[in-house]
């Protein structure tokens, strides 16, 4: 029998062999002091809640084998992929590219672009470098996920109303079942978090599903 998660607004049932965990941004650039999220005035401990959940349903995703994808939101050195929308927006105490105490901020390659120690990927799992908000802009994850048949994403990282939210919203219009890991999300604004969540669900799953972390690696168990 299928395992099934519970979730807003409805239990989920879901195939492990065609189900993949998609950990967005989860970088130093985000989550620690000197890094891109700080340069724009944000409160970056805010971030940390998301890392025991996030590494929860990660152990329990590696022993149910499903396909993992990590990705990260950086810029070629040479900022060729970096639009000057971007690179020029706001006021930040450095800009993307700039020298910071993690290295030249949001670049690929310096420290700063790394995934946290704590989910570091390990051999076997997909590492998509994405210049925008969106994990199938401008990448190869839509042909890595159709390589191996998915159809139902289990969606956490950070932001919430950001990079998650932009590529939840790629993926449902692109055919993808996607479940947010609810306190497996984090963002700067807990307001933005909540609501965000909130307007996945609505509506029947407009954009997908919401769950928790627990309900996941109880699901996740199920499936071994
Ligand atoms: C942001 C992201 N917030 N990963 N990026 O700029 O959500």
């Amino acid at each position: 029998m299928l395992p099934v998660i519970a979730a807003d607004p409805a239990p989920l049932t879901f195939d492990p062999a065609t189900t993949a965990l998609v950990i967005i941004d989860m970088q130093r650039d985000f989550l620690e002091p000197g890094g891109f999220g700080e340069t724009l005035g944000n409160d970056v401990t805010l971030l940390q809640t998301a890392v025991p959940p996030i590494r929860a349903v990660l152990a329990a995703a590696r022993s149910a084998g499903l396909l993992i994808v990590h990705t990260r939101e950086g810029h070629k050195p040479d900022l060729s992929d970096a639009p000057p929308a971007k690179l020029e927006r706001g006021t930040p105490t450095a800009r993307i590219g700039a020298p910071g105490p993690m290295g030249r901020i949001l670049i690929r390659g310096e420290p700063g672009h790394a995934i946290v120690p704590e989910l570091a990927p390990i051999r076997g799992e997909v590492v998509i470098d994405k210049p925008g908000k969106g994990a199938f802009y401008a990448t190869d994850l839509g042909a890595v996920l159709s390589a191996r048949r998915i159809a139902t994403l289990l969606v956490c990282g950070v932001t919430t109303e950001v990079c998650v939210h932009t590529t939840i919203r790629e993926a449902n219009d692109r055919g993808y079942r996607c479940v947010a890991i609810g306190d497996g999300c984090a963002s700067y604004r807990p307001e933005f978090h909540r609501v965000g969540l909130a307007m996945i669900a609505a509506q029947g799953g407009i954009f997908g599903w919401v769950s928790s972390s627990a309900a996941e690696v109880e699901a996740l168990g199920g499936a071994r």
